[in-house]
């Protein structure tokens, strides 16, 4: 049976066609065509009257609406979508017989879902939370979902362990809270008791956590997974995604700050883009390596807790991803697209990553308990692009009407002359590697893991020691932060404990923070090795200086120069990036040269939502708005999150009033372009009592 993925889309053409007005709308009917007459008032036996059983057309508008919402995704529900199409740039056919990377050019549709974990569907943007980075590839031999994270580690192991880790981190059972937060008792206790969580939580707690934008945020598969080429030789591979805009993230404060301002930050910010023509991309890259290679490490690579560093393999860029459109209806796109691991095309393949074989489960099931049935995959985002034919019938809500009498195989229905339907393939269908592991002794069955997965803190070491002084003091003001939440004390002290077996010094931070006693060492089943620090793992030691993709908040108000104005905005745009307009009154206000009408009014414009922020005002101006709390807190908070605050002589009074001091990110108005939007980090110590 072949499925028709434009179906959808023409009904709606259909309706438009046969039901027009004459001016352009069409006829209102219900689900089953019946026009409607009036949509405002209900049938009612009288005009005081009862309204009757018999209103059809109430009933069914009514039943519709209370069935709208599905079951939210049990984690990442909050989530934004987006199309887009992914490009072989380098062909691969030595290590993969994957279709997509034949050849240089070969393309795909793709759908990403990029979300948080922890949050309901309506929570904020900006919590401290990992993101989910999943893409869906509706490749010519199947869809292929790399269901992955942007961070490259996950906190357990094992999938037994997931429903715990789940039920820790989301609001707490009996109170119903905190939602979208792990800064809380039971996250904290389960973590506490998981050593094998020690590395994730160091990048949980990192700014990575916290990223600026989704268009800003590397993505990774995590685990190990398999390319077989087509002499059908195996060679482990991670993946990874990298974005062309580099990564950034923000300050905890703003984190804070932006939850109030815009809960919306992150999935406007995509979508604007995107509306925009300001195509976020991201490169594929591909770690890959053998058994040989694999076992010589001093770490499993089939543990989900363990990166390989990029020192040691270099990522190799083999695709670019660009997200170029937006969906047309949220529900039906971003709500309904199913993921699975499962989903994965000839010349890829699974690895025994306990944590992966977990998942292969899971998803398919999720799916049907969200979306309702079996047939989730008619669903036109979850159809592949491709044909597809099998035996499969029925079940609820089935769309497709195969015909014929073929639902079983074998059969001889082609000798009576009737289609005797499809058969499998063995030369290009899909076949598991068959796996030769000298390391695994599969005579017996046991519930255990390998030795190397007990080491549970060489990586977290690794990952907390690449960081820059900078980014370590962030880290450990985040574990302090998260741990004053926890009232449990003898949790704090066992977090802390644990600290020290990665880094002395960050416990004592910590310690110092929390104002409680250094605790012992914690027992570890293995003692860390030192492994050589990566910049990789930093993002402040790779960062992009560009102004592409950034948003500078330019403050003006009464009597500013237009001509000032447009010529700094005309400069950013230039350089890729985004200006935006603030003033005390959007409408449109009296400035020299003309009349001016502001993006935002400044009390709904904070700096927080800014990269960079610029100002031109007349010194009278700047006076009044000094006595504006939401004008002096525009500039305080830039300064204190360490961003340009580009200026013109008359702001200097508002300058004065919130406290900043001049640094090489104070700069005259002229000088903007050449001091862009990166982040003065040298100015945090001055702001933040970091711990
Ligand atoms: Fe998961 C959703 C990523 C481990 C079970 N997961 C989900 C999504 C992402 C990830 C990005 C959202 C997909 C979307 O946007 O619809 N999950 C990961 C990563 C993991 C991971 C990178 C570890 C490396 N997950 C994991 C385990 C299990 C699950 C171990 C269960 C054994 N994940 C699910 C789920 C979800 C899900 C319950 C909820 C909604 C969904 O699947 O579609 O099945």
């Amino acid at each position: 049976m072949d499925r028709d993925v434009g179906a959808g889309g023409e009904t709606q053409q259909r309706i438009a066609a046969d039901g027009d007005h004459g001016d352009g709308t069409a006829h209102l009917t219900d689900n089953f065509g019946h026009r409607i007459s009036d949509n405002q008032n209900s049938l009612r036996a009288g005009a005081r009257g009862p309204t009757l059983l018999e209103d059809f057309v109430l009933r069914e508008k009514i039943f519709h609406f209370d069935h709208e919402r599905i079951p939210e995704r049990i984690v990442h529900a909050r989530g934004s979508g987006a199309h887009g199409v992914f490009e072989c740039t380098r062909a691969i056919p030595e290590l993969t017989k994957a279709s997509l990377f034949q050849k240089k050019g070969q393309s795909c549709p793709v759908f990403v879902r990029f979300s948080t974990v922890a949050g309901g569907a309506g929570s904020i943007d900006t919590p401290r939370d990992v993101r989910g980075f999943a893409v869906k590839l509706y490749t010519d031999s199947g869809n292929w979902d790399l269901v992955g994270n942007n961070i490259p580690v996950f906190f357990i192991q094992d999938a037994m362990k997931f429903p715990d880790l789940v039920h820790s981190v989301k609001m707490e059972a009996d109170r119903g809270y905190p939602q979208a937060a792990s800064a809380h008792d039971t996250f904290w206790d389960f973590i506490s008791l998981m050593p094998e969580a020690m590395h994730m939580i160091m990048w949980a707690m990192s700014d990575r956590a916290i990223p600026r934008s989704l268009r800003m945020m590397e993505g990774f598969g995590v685990h190990s997974f398999r390319f077989v080429n087509a002499k059908g030789e195996g060679r482990f591979v991670k993946f990874h995604w990298k974005p062309v805009l580099g990564i950034e993230s923000i300050t905890w404060d703003e984190a804070v700050k932006i939850a109030g301002a815009d809960p919306d930050f992150h999935r406007r910010d995509l979508f604007e883009a995107i509306d925009a023509g300001d195509y976020p991309q991201w490169d594929l890259g591909i770690q890959t390596f053998d058994e040989e290679w694999a076992a010589k490490q001093p770490y499993d690579v089939l543990d989900a807790t363990k990166l390989i560093p990029e020192e040691d393999i270099p990522v190799e860029i083999i695709g670019r991803m660009t997200l170029n459109r937006n969906v047309d209806n949220f529900f039906a796109e971003t709500e309904q697209v199913a993921f699975l691991p499962t989903n994965i095309i000839p010349g890829i393949d699974f690895t025994n990553d306990p944590l992966l074989q977990g998942r292969l489960f899971s998803y398919l099931d999720t799916q049907k308990s969200r979306l309702g049935t079996t047939n989730f995959h008619q669903i036109p985002i979850n159809a592949p692009k491709c044909p597809f034919h099998n035996f499969q019938r029925d079940g609820m809500m089935q769309t497709l009407v195969p015909t014929g009498r073929a639902n079983y195989e074998p059969n001889s229905l082609v000798e009576a002359g009737e289609d005797g339907g499809p058969r499998a393939c063995p030369e290009t269908g899909f076949t598991s590697f068959p796996l030769n592991d000298e390391r695994n002794d599969p005579a017996h069955k046991l519930r255990i893991r390998a030795d190397l997965f007990a080491d549970h803190y060489s990586q977290a070491r690794l990952f907390y020691r690449s960081q820059t002084e900078n980014e370590q003091a962030h880290i450990a003001s985040a574990l302090v932060f998260e741990l004053s939440k926890v009232q449990l004390d003898h949790v704090r002290t066992r977090v802390v404990a644990r600290l020290r077996t990665i880094d002395d010094d960050l416990a004592k931070r910590v310690a110092d923070g929390l104002a409680i006693d250094l605790p012992e060492e914690a027992k570890a089943a293995r003692r860390p090795v030192d492994m050589a620090p990566s910049n990789a793992l930093s993002i402040q030691k790779q960062a992009k200086e560009l102004l592409q993709g950034r948003k500078v908040g330019i403050l003006f108000a009464e009597g500013s120069d237009k001509a000032s104005i447009d010529r700094l905005k005309g400069e950013i745009e230039k350089a890729g990036g985004t200006a935006f307009l603030v003033a005390p009154k959007v409408g449109g206000i009296k400035v020299k040269g003309g009349t001016l009408k502001a993006d935002g009014q400044l009390a709904g414009s904070p700096s927080v939502l800014f990269d960079a922020v610029a100002s031109i005002l007349m010194p009278d101006a700047a006076e009044t708005l000094a006595k504006d709390g939401a004008a002096v807190q525009w500039f305080m908070d830039a300064y204190g999150h360490c961003k340009t605050i580009a200026h013109c002589k008359g702001t200097q009074v508002l300058l004065d009033k919130a406290h900043v001091e001049p640094d090489e990110g104070v700069v005259p108005i002229e000088d903007f372009m050449t001091v862009g939007t990166k982040r003065h980090w040298a100015r945090e110590p001055k702001v933040r009592d970091l711990a």
